[in-house]
């Protein structure tokens, strides 16, 4: 229902900074969102797409109104609006159908992540069907940083203290872009005199204000933040109590830091031994704040990479310190999403949660006692084309747009299209719903019901729904319990797995008993108690109880228990793979105006960044005879397919290293691929492996490529829509 008029405290739900927003309702419609000034979390910050492309979704034209039910061949754009009870209904049979076909575990459900309220649905549908697998696109994001933080033993994720450090250590993290409030914070922090050390190949505004900046090769940080921690260790300037009383590991560590002197790492990285010595001096003057992201995530060293410098962050004893990286607090018996799936109320029995598509490669990834309880994507996709180790045969995606986001754009499609009955919960119509055969219409950030832990802030958020669905959106809360009880009805027990009647009461089940709900929705978030520095009472969970800078959980998974360093994916290439794939590619760089692949439609986005952009250094421009604005194909040596991208001749990135965004497609163009097999930049990567050996991640970065002219006549797109 829509609310009377007025301003309403809210949270931004369209990523996951969580922007404290204000939602002004006039005459029924969301005439502004901006930022919540008084938000103790993101103090005012804010970016574009909570101002525009938040109201724009929400009241596009472009919006799914109805459910719809495919009436042509697939693929072919012919839908007929059905109504919800016809689509659950649907569903209900069309599930129930593979199940009792194929088995329960050829049901698969694909999210975004655990941490929205979807990704639990996603994940319940599958368990109450007996069914556990489900994919999710963590293993591209976050995972390694997730798992090397488990691991160890820190709980350091989301908690850095960028506004009362002293130094920050800022490695493949573009927060600028990425995250505004981070990126407000840093700045107040260096106009106060704090120090920051970037480790980026690329020149980001961070890198610009930087007090040492490292330039290294694609993949080779784990060799900085190692040669980092033998500087320490010999100069004696790591935190010896800290140690001492909660790490394990510390000799053998010191051992493995000590085989990465500053020269031997300056020469594998590609940077110099002094700044190494002064980056490594200057951090353990803390306190000092680690700000990592995705460009030393995902890819087939990742979790190694940040084994290195999470146990260059507990020796110097930053953890849970003001200024430092401090463990996530909750209040008293919050649950999140991730509680939930490894509740052994909800969980499946172990016999049938093992089954778990990768678990056998990846146990702490996939399956019961994986990160998230999900599987192995690229396993997944091989088991829908395949039918090894069992047939996969029905997918219910909710939240990520798989066909632009995944890696073998043209291998993901394949995929889909060979599935017995695909259903999507969307905005609107992408890449991936348009291969379905039910779509269903999702509600946005102003119209549903969402709260959530903010663990920079140590403060509860609330979004509020001001106002009604348009057409006959629902939340996904809402049509999955009632899917839920349509199963029901047909003889599947699924009340274990969705006992509550209404979001509302998931979300005070979500809040447990100290968050007070009335203060949650009056001021859009609420404060908790919490202490720092509380080792003895909060322990650490790990087999040893303690930091584990050598690692039990890894030994267990027969992989190296110590970080490590591996030379990086190009420069493992044979002479002849060099000479073909000349430049190094580097994905993901993140864009102002877009969400991945959301707002692609909005015009005033399309004005900001009409094109789909390569980075290319003046050196190579002048190398590979291009020039600004040039249309070129861009292949990688696992030659997937070839993504057309304009360049951007810059010194921004680094020689050798040509770089790009990602999440490209065009919804003006035909065909069910709307350009995702022509701008998307996954249609040139592999997801077949090399795989990082604890998340299964591939690599998004640091390909070997190659990069050619386009001819004029297959230039994808000409001006802005
Ligand atoms: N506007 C906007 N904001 C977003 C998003 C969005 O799509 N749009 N997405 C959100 C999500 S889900 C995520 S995961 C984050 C991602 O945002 P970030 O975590 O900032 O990740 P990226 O922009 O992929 O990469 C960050 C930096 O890593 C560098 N890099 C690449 N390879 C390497 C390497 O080998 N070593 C080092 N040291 N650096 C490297 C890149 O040059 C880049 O500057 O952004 C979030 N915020
Ligand atoms: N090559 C390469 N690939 C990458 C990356 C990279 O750097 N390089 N980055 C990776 C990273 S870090 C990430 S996080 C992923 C992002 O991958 P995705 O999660 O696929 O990205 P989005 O474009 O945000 O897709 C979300 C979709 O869900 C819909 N949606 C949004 N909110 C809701 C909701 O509440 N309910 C439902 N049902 N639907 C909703 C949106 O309309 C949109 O279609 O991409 C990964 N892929
Ligand atoms: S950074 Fe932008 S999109 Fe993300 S929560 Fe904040 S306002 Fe919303
Ligand atoms: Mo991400």
């Amino acid at each position: 229902m829509t609310k009377p008029d007025g301003i309403y405290p809210s949270t931004c739900w369209e990523c996951s900074t969580r922007c404290g927003s204000l939602v002004t309702l006039e005459n029924g419609h969301a005439a502004r969102v901006g930022p919540n000034p008084d938000h103790p979390g993101s103090k005012g910050a804010f970016c574009v797409k909570g101002i525009r492309a938040l109201p724009e979704l929400t009241y596009s034209p472009n919006r799914i109104a109805r459910p719809m039910r495919r009436a042509g061949p697939r693929g072919s754009g012919q839908w007929d609006e059905i109504s919800w009870d016809e689509a659950l209904d649907e569903m209900a049979d069309r599930l129930l159908a593979a199940r009792e076909e194929h088995g329960p575990e050829s049901l698969i459900g694909a999210v975004s992540s655990a941490f929205f309220s979807r990704g639990a649905m996603v994940a319940l549908l599958m368990r109450s069907l007996g069914s556990p697998n489900w994919m999710m696109n963590q293993d591209l994001c976050g995972g390694c940083r997730a798992l090397s933080d488990k691991v160890t033993g820190l709980g350091i994720v989301g908690g850095e203290d960028v506004d009362n450090t002293r130094c920050a250590l800022i490695a493949g993290r573009n927060p600028s872009a990425a995250d505004p409030v981070q990126w407000m914070g840093l700045k107040k922090v260096k106009e106060n005199g704090a120090k920051f050390i970037v480790i980026d190949p690329a020149e980001t505004p961070a890198a610009k204000l930087a007090d040492i900046w490292l330039r290294p090769k694609p993949g080779s940080d784990a060799a900085i933040a190692l040669a980092m921690t033998h500087v320490i260790i010999e100069e004696d300037l790591y935190d010896r109590n800290f140690v001492e009383n909660w790490t394990s590991g510390f000799d053998e560590l010191r051992k493995r830091a000590a085989q990465y002197m500053p020269a031997r790492a300056a020469g594998l990285a590609g940077v110099s031994a002094d700044d190494i010595v002064t980056a490594a001096r200057l951090y353990s003057d803390g306190p000092s704040c680690f700000v990592s992201g995705h460009g030393i995530d995902a890819f087939a060293n990742g979790v190694q990479t940040f084994r290195a410098f999470h146990c260059l962050v507990a020796i110097t004893g930053n953890i849970d310190r003001r200024g430092g990286n401090i463990r996530v607090k909750r209040p008293r018996g919050f649950r999140n999403y991730i509680d939930i799936l490894h509740d052994p109320e909800f969980a499946l029995l172990p016999a049938v949660a093992e089954k778990a598509l990768g678990t056998d490669a990846f146990p702490l990834w996939a399956g019961p006692k994986g990160w998230q309880t999900s599987v192995h994507n690229p396993t997944a996709l091989d088991a829908i084309l395949t039918g090894k180790p069992y047939p996969v045969r029905a997918m219910y995606v909710s939240g990520v747009n798989i066909a632009v986001t995944y890696p073998d754009t043209r291998k993901v499609l394949a995929a889909l299209n060979s599935l017995d009955f695909l259903a999507v919960a969307s905005h609107m119509m992408t890449p991936t719903s348009e291969v379905a055969d039910i779509v269903l219409p999702k509600t946005t950030g102003l119209e549903e019901e969402e709260v959530s832990l903010e663990p920079s802030a140590q403060i509860v958020c609330y979004t509020n729904p001001v106002k009604a669905p348009e057409g006959e959106a629902r939340t996904d809360f809402d049509f999955t319990t009632d899917l839920a009880r349509r199963l029901e009805s047909r003889g599947i027990d699924t009340r274990k797995f969705f006992p509550w009647e209404t979001k509302q009461d998931f979300n005070e089940y979500l809040l447990g008993d100290e968050i007070d709900w009335y203060l949650l929705k009056k001021q859009g978030w609420a404060p908790f108690d919490f202490s720092l520095g509380n080792f003895e009472e909060a322990g650490f969970r790990t087999p040893s109880g303690k930091i584990e800078l050598w690692s039990q959980m890894l030994d267990d998974i027969g992989v190296d228990p110590l970080p490590g360093y591996e030379t990086p994916r190009a420069e493992q290439s044979n002479a002849s793979e060099k000479r073909n794939f000349p430049l190094i590619l580097i994905t993901g760089a993140r864009e102002k105006t877009y969400h991945h692949s959301r707002y692609r439609d909005q015009a005033w986005a399309r004005k900001v960044s009409p094109f789909p952009l390569l980075q290319v250094h003046p050196d190579d421009a002048h190398r590979f005879d291009l020039s600004d604005g040039d249309w070129v194909a861009v292949e990688t040596a696992g030659l997937k397919g070839a993504c057309k991208l304009k360049v951007a001749v810059t010194p921004e990135t680094d020689t050798g290293t040509v770089r790009t965004g990602m999440g490209w497609w065009l919804p003006e163009a035909d065909g069910p691929e709307k350009g995702a097999l022509d701008v998307n930049v996954n249609v040139a990567l592999s997801y077949d492996g090399p795989w990082d050996p604890v998340t299964g991640s591939a690599d998004t970065r640091g390909l070997p490529c190659r990069v050619t002219p386009v001819p004029e006549s297959e230039i994808p797109m000409r001006e802005t829509a």
